[in-house]
């Protein structure tokens, strides 16, 4: 799908196999090893001292670094195009890294109004006390992001397409504001991957990701990724070290490994949520639909010049609100009721009382996020079989 080259004429899709090691230096091994080791043997006093110097010349201890999980960051930066990443032990770890890294009391971060129930959680619980003044703006009216913006204004962190009602946000002219005023532009690039989307052909500054969904693709992790140019290394990696939300070796190595089929995988979303769409927009039951890749989509346009597939993600409102969904969600088999996305099995939920109960009545609807709506994240079963039991289901209605 993809056509982009890299630095060494290869597809991308050869970057996302081999990264930048194709083999294990060591031993030629194809797969790369697992390093456990929470410490690492100095050679000399000398060294360690040098090591405690400069923690990037050498492994000294894994929450400050460890073989794994370098690996790791050299592969999403590459993925994404950046230099640096750092890896954390959830997507939730890293936006809180990102907020403290780069804001403090007295100043503020703008940040889309639609976005995962647990950033919005973790804004209006845990840093509330911060003395952060976060100032929510629907970021698909520029001109509310400009009027947001002022001296204290440190970031504009966005989510596209949106959790969970995939609204589309435009990507370049959110960094070119950032640009502007001299502040950052940060995108969490969950839904998409970099196989879908890169932010950085955008002018974007940093890239966040929740690693648990597409990245390791398989259910059975969770991770969050931060990637970006050097600059950015210093302040991110001291809350890294500082506050010890690192990623396992353990972990690491699944993501690694579940990376290496990430276009494969990602082709096939996307091919099975077309016709699932398509078959959820034509239903009588249905009132409306948000899909990127159907037309009826409000920013279908903007999708198409950012992206480079629709993705796997669609949301629906039911004529019956939200009963309706209920008897839905509680009716199909091949799908599976649970929260999270991006995974192989096709998950369904309610974000209204699921992934985005920590939004108020008021913000809910104010975005959105109606009682009725329910998000489907279509896995890679057969198609035939996803699309028959979302049709017994919504016949029960
Ligand atoms: N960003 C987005 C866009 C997400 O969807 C999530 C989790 C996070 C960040 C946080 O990542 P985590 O700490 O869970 O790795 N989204 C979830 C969801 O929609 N259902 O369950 C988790």
């Amino acid at each position: 799908m993809s056509d982009d080259k890299t630095n060494m004429n290869e597809h991308y899709e050869t970057l996302v196999v081999h990264g930048d090691h194709k083999l294990d230096e060591a031993t030629g091994g194809i797969a790369p090893p697992i390093h456990p080791s929470s410490t690492f043997a100095f050679k000399n006093a000398d060294q360690g001292a040098e090591f405690f110097k400069d923690p990037t010349a050498g492994f000294i201890y894994t929450r400050i670094g460890n073989p794994t999980t370098h690996l790791l960051c050299d592969k999403i930066a590459a993925l994404e195009g950046y230099s640096h990443a750092l890896t954390f032990s959830s997507g939730m770890a890293a936006i809180y890294a990102i907020f403290i890294g780069y804001a403090g009391p007295g100043e503020s971060i703008v940040i889309s109004d639609t976005i995962y129930g647990g950033t919005n959680g973790l804004i209006r619980n845990t840093m509330a006390t911060s003395g952060i003044d976060f100032r929510w703006v629907d970021c698909t009216k520029l001109d509310e992001v400009e009027a947001a913006i002022d001296n204290t204004t440190k970031l504009i962190f966005i989510e596209t397409p949106a959790n969970p009602t995939l609204k589309i946000i435009d990507i370049e002219a959110i960094s070119n504001i950032a640009k502007k005023h001299n502040i950052l532009s940060v995108v969490d690039n969950t839904f998409q991957t970099p196989y879908l989307q890169k932010p950085r052909e955008f002018g974007t500054d940093i890239v966040m990701h929740s690693a648990t969904k597409y990245l390791g693709g398989h259910g059975d992790l969770v991770a969050g990724l931060i990637t970006f140019d050097e600059k950015y290394f210093d302040k991110l990696f001291h809350v890294l070290v500082d506050t010890g939300g690192i990623l396992s070796p353990f972990n690491a190595w699944i993501l690694l490994r579940g990376i290496k089929t990430l276009h494969v995988r990602m082709d096939r979303h996307c091919e099975n949520a077309k016709k699932v769409a398509e078959f959820l927009e034509g239903h009588p039951a249905i009132d409306r639909i948000w899909y990127p890749g159907l037309k009826s989509h409000p920013q279908y346009e903007l999708g198409q010049k950012q992206m480079t597939g629709d993705g796997g993600m669609i949301s629906f409102d039911l004529k019956g609100g939200k009963n309706a969904g209920r008897t839905v969600m509680d009716s199909v088999h091949v799908c599976t009721l649970a929260v999270s996305l991006g995974d192989v099995d096709t998950l369904i939920q309610h974000p209204a009382s699921m992934t985005h109960s920590s939004y108020s009545e008021k913000d809910l609807l104010e975005t959105g996020i109606t009682p009725g709506l329910v998000r489907l994240s279509v896995g890679l079963e057969h198609v035939d079989d996803i699309i028959d039991d979302l049709k017994s289901a919504l016949d029960k209605v």
